[in-house]
């Protein structure tokens, strides 16, 4: 049998000869159509063994043979109480991690009683005020045998004070805490929106959980390099894997600067990736910022070898999966999970079926889970170290990602590293480039999405159960607690604490974590604790830019678009002015992939667009809507806080005699609730997989009857 295998290669070789391969591009990178070890017979990346720096291939000796990826489900609403039964349940039906999504509110470092947050409590991930949210979160979890990942970036201290505190009340001590803390705030500027704080005092508190965590919790990773949010908001695998290595870099640079030495903090520095449709270039992309990574710490001359090693979460893209015909999804996940284990990841999330219409119910979180217990279990992927190892097509598009991604990186370094090229606005320019052109190509067809640009279902689309919030009674119960915590407390110890970390911030002396710990022990809260520091660090308010052009350029197979551009000059004829719309969020809903695309879409089909600043109230948008005398209102909601904000911006716009600015909800809006904004003054609806041009000729025809 072997021997037929090798008398056949000579001649399959020889069947692609004269046949010169065809070349394309894809997300960014030139590919062919066939690759053979012509393509690698160059390449110094071939013997490098898992195991061993530059991990290449894995970095563990044995991989999966030894030990699976952890399934570590990333989950977390409404109330502690909620979320806690939850984790119980998937832990007890084989989940083997822990990771904690928290609600917006607590993100941005609001107690659940802030008037800014009341659509936000509870909604997109756990409400946390206090350490009595966090012990009742754990509540018979062990926290020194299930390691806990924590999505928590802005209000990192007191998250991470809170986990801590409730852990010794459980019994457990420090040094015995395995997890992981997300502590990446370089990528929130870039991309996810949930700082508090400017850049400068953002990587001091960087710093002092990096020296904090590696004296006394040396078991836990303090921080977790998202690549992930980038492709989420439309980088493509290169830019993501590229920024997020850069990232890395000026964290090792700030451990280095507070006086670490890189073996200190850099063997507990963790990465975290995006897993899209493209298959082999994801496989390609986590082998490839293995390399890279190991080959940047080396200036660092680090004794460890641990300190060269990427290790990796992933999760499968939110943004791959489609609201029409979601079965198609459990596909999608399913690829993507096999490309993240494939690339060799060390810890996964798979996500659930609904994911563009609501968060998971249990039966959704069941079939993601059992997608990643069926590859372990069933498909025999685990029994063979890096199992695309060798193969043509993979070893060569790893090093054309090493190559590209290196440019990149160098860019950012000549600018003088990433802080600055996000002050610069390189990288949220080049990934918003990216996510417009991949949205005209869609709108126009040439990129596939099944169910949704093609192949589409004329079968009637399930029902679905949907797991949905009642924010209002969150918050209500959330009130109840934290008023009990402050009139139970000692206030004085309180007032004492919160001394100290005013001084700590303003001074820069002492270590913000350790003054946390015990500001937690004293039952100081989250929104108390983040005060004291925004009185001398500020909160930070993001500088808001467009693109221009990038939607028309890859418009032209879109018979809309020229529709719409018709349309917008009819209007300015009849109008004397331009179709005007201010595009806005509300709320502490930072996912703005959605609201910039439609606005550079919308400004290349001839709308004037203003783009509201992140994070306003209803009434802030109302009036500045009024202030720019805007034909059209468009909502963008992922975060689900809809039912309680749009009614809220529609009142608020009467009040102000604007009843005729036409109101557009867009984003994540289950079917369920369409009949509901519609009676609360929504005249659009479009949910996610719109054709952008094809709205925007529905809204103008609408407009100029
Ligand atoms: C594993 N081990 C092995 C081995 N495999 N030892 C020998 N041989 C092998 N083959 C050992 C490891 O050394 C380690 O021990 C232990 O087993 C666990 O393995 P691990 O590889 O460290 O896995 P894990 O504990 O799961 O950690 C993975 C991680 C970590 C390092 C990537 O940072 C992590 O869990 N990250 C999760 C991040 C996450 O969930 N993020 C959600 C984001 S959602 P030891 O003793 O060495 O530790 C989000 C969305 C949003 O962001 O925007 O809201
Ligand atoms: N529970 C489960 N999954 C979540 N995600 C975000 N919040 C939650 C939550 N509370 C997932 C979604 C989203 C990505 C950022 O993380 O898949 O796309």
């Amino acid at each position: 049998m072997r021997q037929k295998i090798q008398n056949q290669h000579p001649d399959f070789i020889h069947s692609f000869e004269g046949k010169q391969p065809y070349f394309f591009e894809k997300d960014g990178l030139e590919m062919k159509s066939s690759y053979t070890s012509k393509d690698t017979q160059d390449s110094n990346i071939l013997n490098t063994q898992a195991g061993i720096a530059p991990y290449l291939r894995g970095p563990y000796s044995t991989m999966y043979v030894q030990k699976p990826w952890t399934i570590r489900q990333y989950a977390g609403f409404s109330t502690a109480e909620e979320s806690n039964a939850f984790y119980r349940r998937n832990l007890a039906a084989g989940q083997k991690g822990l990771s904690v999504a928290f609600d917006l509110a607590t993100h941005r470092g609001y107690d659940s009683d802030h008037p800014r947050v009341v659509g936000d409590v509870g909604k997109a991930g756990v409400a946390i005020d206090s350490v009595e949210d966090m012990e009742i979160l754990f509540h018979e979890i062990p926290l020194d045998e299930i390691s806990v990942s924590m999505t928590m970036n802005g209000a990192v201290l007191p998250i991470l004070s809170f986990y801590i505190v409730a852990a010794e009340e459980q019994g457990v001590s420090q040094e015995k805490l395995s997890g992981t803390i997300q502590n990446d705030i370089l990528k929130e500027f870039m991309v996810r929106n949930t700082y508090i704080y400017p850049p400068a005092p953002s990587m001091k508190i960087i710093a002092d959980i990096f020296e904090y965590s590696s004296k006394n919790i040396p078991k836990f990773n303090s921080i977790s390099i998202s690549g992930y949010h980038m492709q989420e908001a439309g980088a493509t695998p290169v830019l993501e894997m590229a920024y997020t290595l850069a990232d890395g870099l000026e964290y090792v640079r700030t451990g280095i600067k507070a006086g670490m030495s890189i073996d200190d903090f850099a063997p507990r520095l963790s990465f975290f990736w995006a897993i899209g449709m493209n298959h082999f270039m994801e496989i390609a992309k986590m082998r490839a910022a293995r390399y890279i990574w190991a080959h940047l710490l080396t200036q660092f001359n680090p004794q460890n070898p641990k300190s060269l090693a990427l290790r990796t979460h992933s999760q499968t893209s939110g943004w791959s999966l489609t609201e029409q015909e979601p079965f198609n999804n459990i596909t999608r996940t399913a690829i993507e999970a096999l490309s993240s284990a494939l690339g060799g990841t060390q810890s996964l999330h798979t996500n659930a079926l609904d994911e563009a219409i609501a968060l998971p119910t249990d039966y959704s979180a069941k079939i993601a889970r059992n997608t990643q217990i069926i590859l372990q279990h069933e498909s025999g992927i685990c029994d063979v170290v890096d199992p695309m190892g060798g193969s043509n097509l993979i070893e060569s598009l790893t090093q054309q990602m090493i190559d590209e991604a290196m440019k990149y990186i160098d860019e950012v370094e000549q600018e003088g590293g990433m802080t600055k090229a996000i002050e610069a606005g390189i990288p949220k320019m080049r990934i918003e480039e990216a996510a417009a052109k991949k949205q005209a190509k869609i709108d126009s067809g040439e990129e596939f999405i099944i169910g949704v640009n093609s192949f589409k279902s004329h079968l009637k689309q399930p029902e679905f159960d949907i797991l949905d919030i009642d924010n209002s009674e969150v918050r209500r119960k959330q009130i109840v607690r934290l008023e009990k915590i402050k009139s139970e407390r000692n206030a004085e110890a309180t007032a004492e604490i919160l001394n100290q970390l005013r001084k700590a911030a303003e001074t820069g002396s002492g270590n913000l974590l350790e003054i946390c710990i015990e500001a937690a022990r004293r039952r100081v809260t989250l929104g108390e604790m983040s005060d004291t520091m925004e009185e001398s660090f500020g909160r930070y308010k993001a500088n808001i830019r467009t693109i221009q052009g990038v939607y028309a350029m890859n418009a032209n197979k879109n018979e809309y678009f020229e529709k719409a551009v018709a349309l917008t000059q009819k209007f300015d004829e009849s109008e004397g002015r331009r179709p005007r719309i201010m595009v806005a969020k509300m709320g502490q809903d930072g996912h703005d992939r959605g609201a910039k695309v439609v606005a550079t879409a919308f400004a290349d089909m001839g709308f004037d667009v203003d783009v509201a600043p992140l994070f306003q109230t209803p009434e802030e948008v109302a009036k500045q809507a009024v202030e720019n005398d805007v034909h059209i209102l468009g909502i963008s909601s992922l975060a689900a806080g809809h039912k309680t904000l749009v009614p809220q911006v529609v009142k608020e716009l009467k009040k102000l005699g604007a009843e005729d600015i036409s109101i557009v909800v867009g984003g994540v809006i289950p079917q369920q609730d369409y009949d509901f904004l519609y009676q609360n003054g929504a005249d659009f609806i479009f949910g996610p997989g719109t054709n952008l041009p094809k709205s925007a000729c529905e809204i103008l025809e609408k407009m100029m009857p």
